[in-house]
Parts: C-alpha cells; structure tokens; sequence
C-alpha cells in the first residue's frame, strides 16, 4: 500500500451540478498514472455528481487524503479555490495541488489568486505527476505540453463508471465514454477563443492506439457511444479517414459524435464517417456576416464564401444522416442589432437540427480580450466577461443579450415553430438506428420535451435567468 493516498477533484461551475456531457479525461489521465505506480488514487467529477459541500467535507474527512488535486477553469475558479480552502480547514497537512487550463495561463501568478495552493502545476503534467507526488522540488511547475504522447496510457475509465454520460446539449446519446484522438487546436486563430492563448500545439495518437482505446470502450466497458472532444476532429484528412477505415475494418461500430469545424469536411470524410458509426457532429459557425466572421478570423478563407462553406457541410451531414449541433455568438464587439438578426435568420432556415446561441464573452487570454484591455475597454482584472454595454464594446446589455440568445434557440429550435426541422432529425434518427434498434429510440421525444423549456419568459419566471446574473464566478470588475 503507498504512503500517498491522492484524490483528484474536476470541479463543478455550481455545487449539486449533475452535468453528463464529456468525461473529466485530464484527472482521469493523472489517476491512471499514479494507479499504475502503485498510488492510492480516487478521480471525482463533481460537474456530473451533484454534490453538495457538506457530502464532499464528509469525502474528505473520512478519506484520509494525503494529497488533494483540483483542476482549474478560468469560468469556475472560485469553486476550486473554494474546495482547496476546505481541504486546508479540515487538514491543513494534506497538500492541495491545483492544475489544468486556468493554471496554464496565469502561471505563478494563480498564487496570488488561491493562498491555499501549495503546489500549481501549468501544462500537461502525465510525465511528472508521480515525481510531484513523491518527490516535490518546487512549489510551481511549468511543464508545457507533452511533444509526443503517442506513449500516454489509455485512460482508466473505472474511477468515473458509475456515472452515465448520456447528454449532448438536449439530446440524449446513450451511455457515453468521451476519447481524445489529438491534442490541442489544429487552427488556433480564432480571436473570442483562449485556446491560442494556452499555447499548446496540434499533436495526434497513433491510429492503432485509437483503435485499441475504442475496442476497451465498446467491447470491455460495453458503452453505447463515445464522444470525440478533440478540439476540432479533421474529418477531411488523412489521418482520420485512416482511423476510420481501420474502425470499420474492425467492426468496432458503436457511434460516436465529434466536435468540428465546417471547411474541415468534405465528402469522402464524411461518407466513412457515416459508415463507421459517426451520428453527430458540433460547429461553431459563430456568425453568417463577413465583418463579424473576419473580426473572429474564424474561416480558414474568404470570409464572405462561410456562408457557402457552411452550406455545403450541413448539406453533406444530411445526405449522410448526421445530426448537426451548430453554435453560434451572439452579440460580439461592435456587433449590431441588424447583424446579430443576419445569423439568426441564416440558422431559421439553415438544414441544422439543433442550434446553440451564446451570448459574446471575453475570454481570458483571447485576442479580443487583450484588444479591450488594449483600447481601456475591460482591465486585467476582468478574465471572462460576458460583453456588456457598460464596457463600450457593445451597445447591448449582458442582460439583453442573454434574452437574444434565449429568444434566439427557442424561435429556432422550437418544435412548434419549425416542425419541418424535426421531420429531417426524425428521418436522420430512424435511419441511424442499429438493426438491434437499442439506439437513439428515445431520443427525439427527450429533444422535443427540453425544447419546450428554453422559452426567456420561462426562464424569468422560474428565476434561472435571475440566476446567471447573480453567478459569484464572474470575476470582480
Ligand atoms: C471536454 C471539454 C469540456 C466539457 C467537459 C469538461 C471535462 N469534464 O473535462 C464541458 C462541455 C462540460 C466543458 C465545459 C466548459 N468548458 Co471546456 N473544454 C473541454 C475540452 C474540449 C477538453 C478537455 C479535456 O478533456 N482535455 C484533455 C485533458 C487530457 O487535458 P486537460 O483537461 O487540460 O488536463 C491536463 C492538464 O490541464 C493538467 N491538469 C488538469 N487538471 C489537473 C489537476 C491537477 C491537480 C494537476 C497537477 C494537473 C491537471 O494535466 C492534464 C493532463 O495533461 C477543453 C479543450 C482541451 N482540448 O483541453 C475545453 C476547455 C477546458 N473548456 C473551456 C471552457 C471555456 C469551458 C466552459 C467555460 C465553456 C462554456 N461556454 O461554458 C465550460 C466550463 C465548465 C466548468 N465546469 O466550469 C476552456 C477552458 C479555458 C480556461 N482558461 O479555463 C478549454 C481549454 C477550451 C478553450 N477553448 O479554451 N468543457
């Protein structure tokens, strides 16, 4: 038995949260490192568990911990310092280690933000993370990213089992394990995003390694679906069609989603994709209007051919039968009235069959953050930042922006309102269903039910709306 005994925390943005979208894969990766040199370890999601403060003081009284790790997002911060800081009340012994992409970036400085941290790690820390638990040098390790991590391990998805991630946005996808085939952004250029800012490039799996990590999660650990939550998944190159080919060959056909962008697919990637089980896909389309997409670089060419690049992908996800999640922003800077109307109206008849709006937000370390803290807009102080009025970057209110992106999904995604968009998911469900038909049967009737929810009047009523605007995580202006 080790001396050490490890738990590994991924925080939740609000306590009792029960989110099942993607598996906590960077405690995950660290937990299965530690368990494989013999370290008492424990992984704890607490964005799926719905957890309470009380339940996790009892975890941690009675566990007996020698060492608490907590992963940091920028947006959830103030809950991760929050369960360092109880982990000090209960045993000021047990070292609290904190990590992940909100570490990254603010390096030693996340000290002054969390007195109670004793060792900050920035990067991927697979490498080192045994030689920190054992054998700490230094109080702040800026490890990087990892150059080759085609020798990673597969992650041991036992500390996470009992929990079903299930939920893609509204739509219910089965039993799910989340996969990594690369690591970091393969664009890195779009300004609202702090993923540049993360410094950390494009790196790929072996193709065989991929093959063998989906043989243990359809055949050993028997989920229904896996998630890939690659930055963005290259459906057009080589080498994943080569993944796939080798998917098929195999006769590994559980369905998977992925999360890609629009002029990184093309006809032959997504006929293989179809046909080795891909159901899904997520976009950010962002925005239909020129000035807006080039404000955001966010097309790989002439900003004024998006609409058609757009076009073309969600025609080739409907000849293939996949469902189509697409994302877009809503009120970015100097955005107008008159713009904003131009994507929502695009997506009203676009062939997407799910749409998600959100409201514009400075993010910590992106370019358009660094531009209002530039021009005396927003200060240092200020790292995600939902856009508002007060800042001169818009003329909208956080408030009235949040009521766009509401009115927005519910005029777009309502079944009521556009019935013809259900009949195309309906045909796209029926024709993805298994021969077994244990898939997707009870998907469509759970979309139909949650879109009825989003209305803003029902939001404002039932108090959620109220709720966003009272969020402690939003940094002190
Ligand atoms: C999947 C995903 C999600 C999923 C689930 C997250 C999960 N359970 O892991 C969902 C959809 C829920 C999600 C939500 C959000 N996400 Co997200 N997400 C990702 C994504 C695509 C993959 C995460 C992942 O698995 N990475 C792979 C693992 C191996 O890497 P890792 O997590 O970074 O972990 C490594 C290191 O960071 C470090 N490490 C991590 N934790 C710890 C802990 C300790 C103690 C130590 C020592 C080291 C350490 O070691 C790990 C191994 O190398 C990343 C982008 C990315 N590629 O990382 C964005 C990312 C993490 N998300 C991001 C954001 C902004 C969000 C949201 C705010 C988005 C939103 N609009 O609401 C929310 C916030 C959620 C919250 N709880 O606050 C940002 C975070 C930026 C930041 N500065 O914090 C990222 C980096 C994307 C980006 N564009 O910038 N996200």
């Amino acid at each position: 038995m080790s001396e050490e005994k490890v738990l590994l925390i991924f925080p939740p943005s609000s306590w009792g949260q029960k989110n099942r979208f993607a598996q906590p894969l960077g405690i995950l990766m660290l937990a299965t490192i530690l368990k494989q040199e013999g370290i008492d370890v424990t992984a704890l999601d607490l964005s799926a568990e719905g957890w309470y403060p009380k339940k996790l003081a009892n975890f941690i009284t009675r566990g007996f911990f020698t060492h608490v790790g907590v992963t940091i997002l920028t947006r959830s911060r103030k809950i991760s310092y929050n369960i360092l800081e109880m982990v000090k009340r209960i045993n000021p012994n047990i070292t609290t280690l904190a990590g992940g992409p909100h570490v990254t970036q603010m390096k030693e400085t996340i000290f002054s933000e969390c007195s109670v941290i004793d060792i900050a790690v920035a990067g991927e820390a697979e490498l080192n993370i045994v030689d920190i638990i054992r054998k700490p040098t230094k109080k702040f390790y800026d490890l990087n990213y990892i150059e080759d991590i085609k020798s990673l391990p597969i992650p041991d998805r036992s500390f996470i089992r009992h929990i079903k991630y299930n939920r893609l946005q509204n739509i219910w996808i089965g039993d799910s394990a989340s996969m990594k085939w690369a690591r970091g952004c393969s664009w890195r250029r779009c300004r609202f995003c702090s993923r540049p800012a993360l410094d950390i490039n494009y790196r790929r799996r072996d193709p065989e390694e991929i093959i063998k990590e989906i043989t243990i999660i359809q055949n050993e650990l028997k989920y229904k679906n896996i998630i890939i939550i690659d930055d963005n998944f290259l459906i057009k190159s080589k080498y994943t069609k080569e993944i796939l080919r080798l998917k098929i060959k195999e006769g590994l056909d559980i369905p998977f989603w992925v999360l890609t962008r629009a002029d990184h697919i093309d006809e032959e990637g997504i006929s293989l994709m179809r046909r080795a089980g891909g159901v899904g896909i997520q976009i950010g389309l962002e925005s239909v209007v020129p000035r807006i997409v080039d404000m955001y670089q966010k097309a790989s060419g002439d900003s004024h051919q998006w609409h058609q690049t757009l076009a073309r992908a969600f025609e080739l996800a409907d000849k293939y039968q996949i469902v189509i999640i697409a994302s877009f922003i809503v009120g970015g800077p100097s955005e107008s009235a008159k713009e904003i109307q131009a994507t929502i109206d695009y997506c009203r008849t676009a062939k997407v069959d799910v749409v998600q709006p959100f409201p514009f937000r400075f993010a910590y370390g992106s370019e358009l953050w660094r531009e209002a803290i530039q021009k005396g807009q927003l200060n240092q102080g200020q790292y995600d930042t939902f856009n508002d009025k007060s800042y001169g970057t818009t003329v909208f209110s956080t408030e009235e922006l949040f009521k766009i992106a509401l009115e927005a999904q519910h005029l777009i995604n309502s079944p009521i309102l556009n019935l013809k968009r259900y009949v195309r998911l309906g045909r796209k469900l029926f024709k993805q269903m298994s021969p077994l038909g244990y898939r997707n049967v009870i998907r469509l009737p759970l979309l139909l039910r949650n879109f009825n929810k989003v209305r803003y009047s029902n939001l404002e009523k039932n108090g959620t709306l109220q709720k966003f605007f009272e969020n402690p995580y939003k940094a002190p202006a």
